[in-house]
């Protein structure tokens, strides 16, 4: 670890990046590379993000390994090969700590330093940012790379300090082993997460009860094995692979299809399910007619096509019925990925607690009370999601243009100019921040780093110090962001994009559906309109 970074007393950064996810690691490197002198501060002990955080049992992308991968520079394309299309959390994790010795990042990166504060000072055009342990650190430019997903929600029920068993929650597991063999397990939680790890306690618990309080249309995952002729292919068509998803809507090798499903007959129609349900990871949601996502008559035709997989391979008609969503059609919300999930309701010790028939009252010292009776537990896994996209930013006191909070400038949902700037926050930017990514997001802030390294290295040539937006900006990007999702069936949907998973957070788009061109070209386009909607000074 570097000495000191956060308490130097020198001159101050020219950036600072908060975060050593995916997306933070990037832009350090960029922004290094750009000459720069740059520092990344991360909570952690190690580096990786959502892969240090979220290393529960059965945790695996759900994008295909080498188009969530970097692919840049290319030596890090030529010295890694993934064993599998959708590589597990211990791979992704070595994956990322060979990427930061690869680009020698380390010495710039100091770990365990959470980041409380950040304090603009408009007369010295600088940043102050604070960590847990009072340390201060200056800096020209403040860059927030902190995930979509990293503030664990927990369920609004009292009780949770009482329980005398162990807890957990997938998006905060230990580094120890967690030992299930022999014990009562609960898991609350059927979206991703509860999806992926419940086939991995159900194999060695005494008991699984399963608290779901709305089920998810989940598809399987069809992972397999990379070959070494295949991680060959892979290499020799990097650039083929890397313009799909450059040039796809969710940044993603998959696209959709925009003819329509009402064209084809019900069996050309099912031919064609059969074919998704059986290719490889997120192939219904995206490489299927896009009319899915947008007709109700073509969502209802897939939505029965999946109820009907659901009930084949879950033996009890009751349980059956329940695992089937009724309050929202595939695709309206992230459609979880599965292996082998709908087969644990077969198993004699595994059962299924539906919260709309008994709602949870409250965590005992034993275990769960719902309104029809109490669970007796050993253990309890909270699968319960995240504060999503602008919860990671309520741990941060974030203070703008006269000492205004960050928060207040949200307090109505999250407000932005491309996803990039605050109107009120000076040479502060976001990567994967709101209203700028959905899909594959390192594709989304990989455009997002390279854009600010490229802003920050134009102001410096330019010998500006400050850039800022306005509130007009704000609303126009607000109006294009909303454009994207309206209409379609997601923008009905109950989902952590609108941030409707926390009970009584206020609903707003988190997200960009517009898709990975148009929002590249929507920030390109502003940058070379000499900073549209920017303020340089
Ligand atoms: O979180 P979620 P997640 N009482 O919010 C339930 C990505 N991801 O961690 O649906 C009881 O989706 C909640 O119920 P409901 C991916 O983008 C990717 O699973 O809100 N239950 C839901 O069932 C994903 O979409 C991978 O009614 C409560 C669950 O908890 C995103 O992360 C793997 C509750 C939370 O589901 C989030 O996934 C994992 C309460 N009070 C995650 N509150 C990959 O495969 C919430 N729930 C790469």
């Amino acid at each position: 670890m570097p000495d000191n970074i956060a308490t130097s007393t020198d001159e101050p950064l020219d950036a600072l990046v908060v975060g050593a996810g995916i997306s933070g690691l990037y832009q350090l490197y960029a922004l290094r590379t750009a000459g720069l002198k740059v520092r990344l501060l991360e909570a952690g002990s190690g580096v990786g993000g959502t892969w240090f955080w979220n290393r529960y049992p059965g945790a695996r992308f759900d994008s295909e390994s080498y188009t969530y991968a970097y692919f840049f520079p290319r030596e890090l394309v030529n010295e890694w090969t993934w064993s599998e299309e959708f590589a597990g959390q211990p791979e992704t994790e070595r994956y990322l700590n060979f990427v930061a010795d690869r680009l020698d990042l380390r010495r710039d990166i100091q770990l365990e330093t959470r980041v409380t504060g950040a304090r603009w000072s408009e007369a010295e055009r600088l940043w102050t940012v604070t960590t847990e342990h009072g340390a201060t650190v200056r800096t020209r430019f403040l860059i927030t790379a902190l995930g979509i997903l990293s503030k664990p929600a927990f369920p609004n029920v009292p009780g949770r300090e009482d329980f005398k068993g162990e807890w957990y929650h997938t998006g905060l597991w230990p580094h120890t082993n967690v030992e299930f063999t022999g014990k009562r397990v609960a898991v609350i939680g059927t979206g991703s997460s509860g999806v992926q790890i419940v086939p991995f306690v159900a194999k060695d618990a005494s008991s699984l009860t399963i608290f779901q309080r709305t089920p998810n249309w989940c598809t399987p995952i069809n992972n397999f094995a990379i070959t070494p002729e295949y991680a060959q292919q892979l290499r020799d068509d990097v650039d083929k692979i890397y313009e799909l998803c450059r040039t796809s809507p969710g940044g993603s090798k998959h696209r959709p299809m925009m003819t329509s499903s009402l064209d084809l007959t019900d069996e050309q129609r099912r031919e064609h399910f059969d074919r998704l349900y059986q290719a490889p990871g997120l192939s219904m949601a995206l490489a299927n007619f896009r009319d899915i996502a947008l007709d109700r008559t073509a969502n209802a035709n897939l939505t029965a096509y999946i109820a009907e997989k659901i009930r084949a391979r879950v033996d009890d008609p009751a349980v059956a019925e329940k695992l089937i969503p009724t309050d929202h059609g595939f695709g309206q919300k992230r459609p979880p990925l599965e292996n082998g999930y709908y087969e644990v309701f077969n198993q004699p010790h595994v059962e299924l607690i539906s919260l709309a028939d008994e709602p949870m009252v409250r965590i005992t010292e034993t275990g769960i009370e719902t309104t029809k009776g109490h669970y007796e537990l050993d253990m309890i896994i909270f699968g319960t999601g995240f504060e999503a996209v602008t919860g990671s930013y309520r741990a941060i006191d974030i203070r703008g243009i006269d000492d205004r909070p960050l928060l207040d400038h949200w307090d109505n949902g999250p407000r932005t100019y491309l996803g990039l700037q605050a109107e009120g926050f000076p040479n502060l930017f976001f990567v994967g921040g709101p209203q700028s990514t959905a899909g594959n997001i390192p594709r989304f802030t990989e455009v997002q780093a390279d854009w600010v390294t490229r802003c920050i290295a134009h102001l410096t040539a330019q010998g500006h110090t400050r850039i800022g937006t306005s509130a007009a900006a704000e609303e126009e990007w607000n109006e294009h962001v909303l454009s994207g999702i309206r209409g379609t069936l997601q923008e009905t949907a109950e989902s952590w994009s609108f941030g409707s998973n926390v009970e009584g957070r206020k609903r707003a788009y988190l997200l960009y559906a517009g898709g990975l061109p148009t929002y590249r070209d929507k920030i390109t386009e502003a940058e070379s309109a000499d900073y549209k909607g920017f303020e340089l000074s």
